[in-house]
C-alpha cells in the first residue's frame, strides 16, 4: 500500500471521533519550533577569545565533526532544516556573534554583528530567536553575573542583556517575526548561602534596568528561565521558578518553562494551563531530563506527549513559543536536531489527533473509565501513517528515511572536519 493510501484509511480513523485530519495538518504547518542552533557545536560559540563553557551546564561526548565556525553550523542547520517538515526558527546565543576576527566584548556586540546570520535566515525562510549569554566568560567565572555583588560586573551584565534586546528586535525587523529574547543567568552557590534575598533584590534591580529601555513588542518580547539547580549552584539559584513567575507576572514579559529544571517529578505540561490563565504567552524549552538536567535528546515520551496535548487541547498554539534546548555530543548532531525537531511535531500532530472535545466532557460528567480507555487505545491508532504522509506532503523524508542523507553528509562533510 502506498503511503497516501494508508492515510486515507488512517484519517478514516480519525473522523470516526469527528476528527478533521485535515484541519489538524493544516494547523501544524503553521507551528513554528525554535531550533537550538548550539546543539550543532557544543554550545562552543565562534568568539575569537573563546573560552570553555561554564555556568554549570555541560555537554558529554566526542562524537566528531562538530561546527567550528558559523558557516559550518550553517550548512549543518541547513541539512538539519531539509530533514524537518515546515517553517521554523534559530535560536540563537550570543556567542554566536561574528566580529570579523576582533574581540568584541559582550557588552559591545551589536546588530550589526548578526547580519550574516539574519541574511541567511531570510534565504532559509526562518525566523531568529536570540539568547543573552552570561556564561564561558571571565566575568562569570564565579558563577554570579547580575546578581553580583560587584556593581561594574552587573553593570557590564546588564549592558549585554540591554543589547541583546536590540539584536533580538532587529532580527524581529528583518525577518517580520516577533524574536524571543530569552534571559537565563546561571547565578547561584553551590553551598547553603547565609542570605538568599540580597542576590534576589539585586536580580530583580538589574532586570528592571534592562526592561527600563523602550523595545517595539510586536518586534521583540524578552523571557526569563528559571532553574532549580546547576552544576556548581546545587544549593542555591537566584533564579528560581517562584522569582521569576513574580516577575513576569508583574512587569508582563514571559516566563521560559524548560522541561530540564524542576523536579523530577514536577511536570512542565502540568504548568502550562495555570500560567496561560494568567498571561497571554509563555515560552517552552523542550528538553530531556535522565535523572538531572541532562539535557538529552528529546524523544516522543510520554511528557513530550503530555506538552503537545496541553498546548492544542487549551487552545494556546498562538500562546506558548515552543523551542527547543538540549545538546548531546555523542552522537551525530545533525541527527540530534533532526530527532528531536520532528519528535517535538509528532508531539504535536498526536495532539491535534485526539478527540479533545469529547474527552474533555467524559471528564466533566466523571466518565474515567472511558477517559482512560480512549487515551489508552488511541495510543495505537494509525498515527504514523498520518505522519508519514504529512512529511511526503511536505517534501522532506519518510520514516527512517532521513538518515540516508545524514549518513552521507557525515561521510562527505562532517568526517572531514579536524575539530
Ligand atoms: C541552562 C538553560 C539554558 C541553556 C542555553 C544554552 O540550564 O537551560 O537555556 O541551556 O541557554
Ligand atoms: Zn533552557
Amino acid at each position: 500500500m502506498s503511503i497516501k493510501q494508508n492515510y486515507e484509511t488512517a484519517k478514516q480513523q480519525y473522523e470516526k471521533w469527528g476528527v478533521s485530519v485535515e484541519d489538524a495538518l493544516e494547523k501544524l504547518k503553521q507551528i513554528p519550533i525554535s531550533i537550538h542552533c548550539w546543539q550543532g557545536d557544543d554550545i562552543g560559540g565562534f568568539e575569537v577569545d573563546q573560552q570553555e563553557l561554564s555556568g554549570g551546564i555541560d555537554v558529554t561526548g566526542d562524537y566528531p565533526g562538530k561546527a567550528t565556525n558559523p558557516e559550518q553550523l550553517r550548512n549543518d542547520l541547513e541539512q538539519a532544516l531539509a530533514l524537518i517538515p515546515g517553517q521554523h526558527k534559530i535560536n540563537l546565543h550570543a556567542i554566536y556573534a561574528e566580529t570579523e576576527g576582533e574581540i568584541v566584548d559582550r557588552d559591545a556586540l551589536e546588530p550589526k554583528h548578526f547580519t550574516n546570520w539574519v541574511e541567511w535566515a531570510k534565504q532559509q525562510r526562518v525566523g531568529l530567536d536570540f539568547n543573552p549569554t552570561f556564561f564561558s566568560h571571565p566575568k562569570a567565572a564565579d558563577g554570579l553575573t547580575l546578581a553580583h555583588p560587584d556593581p561594574a560586573i552587573r553593570a557590564f551584565w546588564i549592558r549585554h542583556c540591554i543589547q541583546s534586546r536590540k539584536i533580538s528586535e532587529y532580527f524581529g525587523k528583518e525577518l517580520g517575526q516577533t524574536s524571543l529574547n530569552n534571559i537565563w543567568v546561571p547565578d547561584g552557590y553551590k553551598d547553603i548561602p547565609s542570605d538568599r534575598l540580597t542576590p534576589r533584590q539585586r536580580l530583580k534591580e538589574s532586570l528592571d534596568e534592562i526592561l527600563a529601555g523602550d523595545i517595539d513588542d510586536s518586534l521583540s518580547v524578552d523571557a526569563v528561565e528559571s532553574k532549580l539547580f546547576g552544576i556548581g549552584s546545587e544549593a542555591y539559584v537566584v533564579g528560581s521558578h517562584e522569582f521569576y513567575m513574580g516577575y513576569a507576572l508583574k512587569n508582563n514579559i514571559l516566563c521560559l518553562l524548560d522541561s530540564g529544571h524542576y523536579h523530577p517529578t514536577e511536570m512542565v505540561s502540568n504548568k502550562i494551563s495555570s500560567l496561560l490563565l494568567f498571561q497571554d504567552k509563555l515560552a517552552l524549552h523542550v528538553s530531556r531530563p535522565v535523572r538531572w538536567d541532562s539535557d538529552h535528546v528529546v524523544i516522543l515520551d510520554d511528557e513530550l506527549r503530555e506538552i503537545g496535548l496541553e498546548i492544542v487541547r487549551n487552545d494556546a498554539l498562538d500562546k506558548v513559543m515552543i523551542g527547543l534546548d538540549f545538546f548531546d555530543a555523542s552522537i551525530n548532531r545533525v541527527a540530534a536536531w533532526t530527532i528531536g525537531t520532528r519528535n517535538m511535531i509528532k508531539a504535536l500532530l498526536y495532539a491535534l489527533l485526539m478527540p479533545n472535545d469529547y474527552l474533555k466532557q467524559l471528564q466533566e460528567e466523571g466518565n474515567f473509565t472511558e477517559r482512560l480507555a480512549l487515551f489508552e487505545e488511541f495510543k495505537t491508532y494509525p498515527f504514523g501513517a498520518i505522519w508519514d504522509y504529512y512529511c511526503q506532503e511536505m517534501g522532506v523524508p519518510v520514516q527512517e528515511q532521513w538518515l540516508d542523507p545524514v549518513k552521507t553528509y557525515e561521510k562527505e562533510i562532517l568526517s572531514q572536519r579536524d575539530s
